[in-house]
């Protein structure tokens, strides 16, 4: 099943033809049947002459209701682009193209309505106006319907041609697997409680499944999903889904809010995107104020140029956006700027950063991984995926690093493999003041002897470092003191033994402490803790 958003002018006869194609009037307001006109979001599916299951999203045409219309267009695979057949071309058929252009909606088929009031000779002239127009669009077109509600002409091509289409459109997919519902209403149901809709993106969603409301964090439960009023366990991306959840009331959840699983998506207040400005729109300068559509959101945001002053009409550029509600996104997503002031349609772009980090002016968001969490260092696998929107593998033990970051730490560790004790043991500066025995002289090579020292290979004191191999060559020694002097022998008493000096006499008993050999007690050294075990 494929979901069909309707788009094009007030009054050209969407929500006529959606009637026809499932004999449900999308229009279910009182206010909407007084007017005349379509003022929220319609929905009404129906089944093709195949069997194939087509879901519409009505849209509003009237130019006040364009952030409805934006809304709608979300997530849908399949544009309906209505054009009356006497009126032609107007500016909100301009309009609602360029947004589903920028929106990325892939295809799209043309009606070409009330065809019963318009001449033969006529409607050949608009569909080749219409055809012209389209020639250069971003959004795959895939013909013409020449259709009246009045006369029943081309209602069933039209449905057999979306049909045959739904049956070749892949719907995007989330790169992780994760769901995202962007909600477009929200109600209760007597018995059932809340109930939230909306067009299903990314991946399945499962009854029973725990899900968080992105803006505030609240958490629900998923009791039940519905379909075209069918329970359904699992909901399918690119469906409508209609989804009561227990742990939220109406009050709680609004439209514009994302239900998503908590902790697999990256909520943000700031990104950066390429931005493409429409053909006739103003230029895109820094400013605050202008309103961000993404899914069926839509609030303000102040917008920077990166690397240039403005993006003028017709041109692409990059941005960076600031807006005050997060929403869980990621790089891909497609949104859409509005001038609230005027009421016209800026442009749009896509999504490159999630979560930039590079000031502005040194800011390159091309999309890529190193752009997006390079330069980090290490960071845990799951945020690398979150922030990428990308099943990345771990570079190591759960966590992720650039090229660079693993470089730098290969280097890092092969440093400290050089260090190890074996790596030491013949160190040059150990040979030599193991070679001075008890008489070393102070080394000039201070950061070796520190780094000897703290492998327990040298032993200092008072800039004078004896080799262990020296003190452990003196046991004998020890033992005859000891013999001599019960209680313990002196300093002056181990320089005689040795014949040193007091310069080294010192040095050599407190390393003898050190090491264990000795202990000093008052003014005498008894037998230190190894001298016990392994004199
Ligand atoms: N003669 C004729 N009139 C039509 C046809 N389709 C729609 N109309 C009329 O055109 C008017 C507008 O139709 P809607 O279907 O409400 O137009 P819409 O595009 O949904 O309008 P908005 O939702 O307000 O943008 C209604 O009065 C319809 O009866 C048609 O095929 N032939
Ligand atoms: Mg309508």
């Amino acid at each position: 099943m494929t979901v069909i958003a309707t788009a094009g002018h007030v009054d050209h006869g969407k929500s006529s033809l959606v009637l026809a194609m499932c004999g449900t009037d999308p229009d279910r307001l009182a206010e909407e049947k007084r007017r005349g006109m379509t003022i929220e979001l319609g929905f009404a599916h129906c089944t093709a002459p195949d069997g194939t299951v087509l879901s519409f999203v009505d849209v509003p045409g009237h130019s006040d209701f364009v952030r409805t219309m934006a809304s709608g267009v979300s997530g849908v695979d399949i544009a309906l682009l209505v054009i009356d057949a006497n009126e032609g071309w107007m500016p909100q058929t301009e309009e609602h193209l360029g947004i589903l252009e920028v929106l990325g909606v892939p295809h799209g088929v043309v009606a070409l309505t009330k065809c019963d009031r318009v001449g033969a000779d006529a409607i050949d002239a608009r569909a080749a106006g219409i055809t012209q127009r389209l020639s250069h669009s971003a959004v795959a077109w895939h013909g013409i319907i020449r259709t009246s509600v009045v006369t029943g002409e081309g209602i069933t091509a039209l449905t057999e041609m979306l049909a045959g289409l739904a049956g070749h459109v892949a719907t995007a997919r989330d790169g992780l697997g994760r769901p995202r519902l962007f909600i477009d209403r929200v109600f209760t149901i007597a018995g059932a409680g809340t109930v939230v809709t909306g067009t299903l993106e990314g991946s399945e969603l499962h009854r029973g499944s725990e899900m968080t409301i992105a803006r505030s964090g609240r958490v629900v439960r998923i009791r039940d999903i519905q379909t075209h009023g069918e329970s359904v366990g699992t909901g399918t991306p690119g469906t409508r889904c209609a989804v009561n959840v227990t742990g939220a009331s109406t009050a709680d959840i609004r439209r514009g809010d994302a239900l998503v699983a908590g902790g697999e998506w990256h909520s943000t207040t700031v990104f950066d995107a390429t931005f493409d400005v429409l053909a006739r729109a103003d230029a895109l300068r820094r400013r605050r104020g202008y309103s961000l559509h993404i899914g069926t959101n839509d609030q303000l945001a102040s917008v920077r140029v990166i690397g240039a002053d403005e993006i003028v009409a017709g041109a692409s550029g990059h941005v960076r956006l600031r807006f005050d509600e997060p929403l869980p996104l990621t790089p891909g997503d497609r949104f859409l700027l509005r001038d609230p002031g005027s009421g016209t349609t800026v442009g749009g772009g896509i999504i490159m950063d999630v979560d930039p980090t590079e000031r502005i002016g040194r800011a390159k968001p091309d999309g890529s991984i190193e752009s997006q969490i390079g330069g980090r260092g290490w960071i845990p696998l799951e945020t690398a995926r979150r922030l990428t929107g990308r099943p990345l593998d771990d570079v190591a033990d759960g966590m992720w690093a650039d090229d660079a970051t693993v470089a730098a730490t290969r280097e890092y560790l092969n440093a400290v493999a050089a260090l190890e004790p074996d790596g030491m043991e013949n160190d040059p500066v150990a040979m030599r003041v193991r070679d001075q025995g008890i008489t070393p002289e102070p080394s000039k090579e201070r950061d070796t002897v520190r780094r000897l020292v703290q492998r327990g290979i040298l032993l200092e004191h008072d800039g004078i470092a004896f080799h262990r191999d020296v003190l452990d060559g003196l046991a004998g020694v020890l033992t005859t003191l000891w013999a001599a002097h019960p209680d313990g022998f002196t300093v002056s008493q181990l320089r005689e033994a040795l014949a040193v000096t007091r310069k080294h006499a010192v040095p050599l008993a407190t390393c003898l402490d050190k090491r264990g050999w000795t202990r000093r007690s008052g003014d005498v050294r008894k037998p230190g803790p190894r001298a016990r075990a392994d004199i």
